[in-house]
């Protein structure tokens, strides 16, 4: 006997039904009646449950949780949020990007760390991955980029000729490429990897005093890491072990949390800094700027329904609150414009209407009205300028706009280079620097055993000539490890693999 607790099936008008098990017939044997608009409603709505899933960032799940800011920044930013004693709710979502919403939660990729706080002065959305760097500085190659790391189009495979081939040609991705082919490529679960704001941020304090700012979240829990065995292992296992993991840890009462951290660069210093300071592919070393710790992000509740908290959580860069606003970092400049965009795409114009997305600290006055789904009703007057008492821009709560100098001819070339702009010094520094032999070593397998799976030659040689400008020695080692492992294998399969991929080039 099915349980009711005292709740009973409705439509969804609340109307009670007589059965969720039996259509409504002429008979028992006869036609199911066009009348029976409860099966209609169950059928109909089950073809529309999904929306379109992210692109990328497909993949990934969340929680709610806290912000306890724990060290007194006000001297950089006026931003509520990071006031001393101030704690703050958010929803987090971890993720991939490259892997389509059902792929394995362990496939080597960078992840996203997108973060949403429900702050007193509106919704501060700090959108990032748990990498520093990315893989291209113009968001004219992003793209792009995504549309490599896919599917071909001839045969909807996913393939590591494409991936090289933007790669090599790609020089500026070195850095975040030796990223991700290293330890971190495979974080062991979503509570045991960092968060970064990656890009160049601007703060802004009370007496109007502007500072660049990078914000790195540290796990508490540990950096841990699969090796590329043990993530492709746990792909065959457990497809949605990351999910499981930080479900059931928040489940059980172990709470994740990370300490956040941040680079300050005094305003004047980024004309004369050694490299482009907002060239999203570098990272400033501490040495230059240390680490100030800020507070502590805390998740500690689960989602109650993962499609109306998660899949249709919309996280935006352009969520800038006052004291916290972009930088002449390009990418930057770009996702400012893009992420509304796709929000309104895929969920609807009044997006942020849903509980997840609506500010919870702040009340909108947007003069925004109307749209799909709308459901927050607006009132006169629905105009500005009006002398009907409807809201007015205060510029004294939101005081000195985050703003820069910039002139100069209209034109499409790079960034302004600085004398140590180049792109191979930082990924260097990661080998030789960060990496002990041990992780070298691991990097090397990864690398080799990628490049063996379907990179064609032409392909190849350039990304044997890529990882000797990163470094010559393990560009070496990687060379050596590839032509090892294709001895050993049988050259006549390599040659009709080489000749099967050319033909499919040669087709479509
Ligand atoms: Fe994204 N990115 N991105 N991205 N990104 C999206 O927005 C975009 C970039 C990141 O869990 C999309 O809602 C552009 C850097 C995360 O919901 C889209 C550029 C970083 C998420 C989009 C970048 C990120 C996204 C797709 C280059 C780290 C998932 C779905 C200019 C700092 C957020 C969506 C979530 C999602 C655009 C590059 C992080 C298409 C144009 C760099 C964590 O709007």
């Amino acid at each position: 006997m099915t349980q009711t607790n005292g709740k009973y099936t409705t439509t969804d008008a609340g109307i009670p039904v007589e059965s969720d098990e039996h259509s409504l017939t002429v008979g028992s044997a006869g036609p199911i009646l066009l009348q029976d608009a409860y099966l209609i409603e169950q059928m109909a709505q089950f073809n529309r449950e999904r929306i379109p899933e992210r692109q990328p960032h497909a993949k990934g799940s969340g929680a709610f949780g806290r912000f306890e800011v724990t060290n007194d920044v006000s001297a950089y930013t006026k931003a509520e949020v990071f006031q001393p004693g101030t704690t703050t709710g958010l929803v987090a979502r971890f993720s991939t990007v490259a892997g389509e919403r059902g792929s394995p939660d362990t496939w080597r990729d960078p992840r996203g760390f997108a973060l949403k706080f429900y702050t007193p002065e509106g919704n501060y959305d700090l959108v990032g991955n748990n990498t520093p760097v990315f893989f291209v500085k113009d968001p004219m190659k992003f793209q792009h980029f995504i549309r490599s790391q896919k599917r071909l189009a001839c045969n909807n495979l996913r393939d590591h000729d494409m991936q090289w081939d933007f790669w090599t040609l790609s020089p500026e991705s070195a850095h975040q490429v030796t990223w991700l082919m290293g330890d971190r490529g495979i974080p062991r679960t979503w509570r045991h990897m960092n968060g970064y704001g990656s890009h160049t941020y601007m703060w802004i304090n009370e007496s109007g005093e502007r500072f660049w700012v990078k914000y790195t979240f540290k796990t508490d829990q540990g950096i841990e890491f699969f090796t590329q065995h043990e993530g492709d292992q746990m792909c065959s296992m457990d497809t949605d072990y990351h999910t499981r993991d930080l479900w059931e840890h928040i489940r059980d009462g172990d709470h994740p949390s990370w300490t956040m951290y941040v680079q300050i660069m005094p305003y004047a210093d980024a004309a004369g800094y050694r490299f482009n300071p907002f060239d999203l592919t570098k990272v400033w070393p501490h040495g230059d700027y240390p680490l100030i710790e800020v507070g502590r992000m805390t998740l500690d509740r689960n989602p109650t329904d993962n499609h109306t908290e998660i899949e249709q959580a919309a996280f935006q860069p352009n969520n800038l609150v006052p004291g916290i606003g972009p930088s002449p970092d390009r990418m930057l400049l770009a996702r400012l414009f893009s992420y509304a965009d796709a929000q309104r795409a895929r969920i609807g114009a009044n997006y942020q209407q849903l509980p997840v997305n609506t500010p919870r600290m702040a009340h909108p006055n947007s003069y925004t009205k109307d749209g799909a789904m709308r459901f927050v009703p607006v009132c006169d007057p629905v105009y500005a300028p009006n002398s009907k008492g409807g809201p007015v821009a205060d510029v004294a709560s939101c005081g000195t706009p985050p703003s820069w100098y910039a002139d100069g001819e209209i034109t499409r070339t790079a960034h302004v280079s600085h004398p140590e702009d180049d792109d191979w010094g930082q990924a260097r520094a990661l080998i030789r620097e960060v990496m002990d032999e041990p992780a070298r070593e691991r990097l090397v397998d990864n690398v080799v055993g990628h490049l063996l799976n379907g990179v064609t030659a032409p392909v190849l040689e350039r990304a044997f000539g890529y990882w000797r400008a990163i470094d010559t020695e393990v560009g070496d080692r990687i060379r050596s490890g590839v032509q090892a492992k294709k001895a050993m294998a049988d050259p006549k399969a390599e040659e009709q693999g080489n000749a099967a991929r050319s033909g499919i080039r040669k087709k479509s």
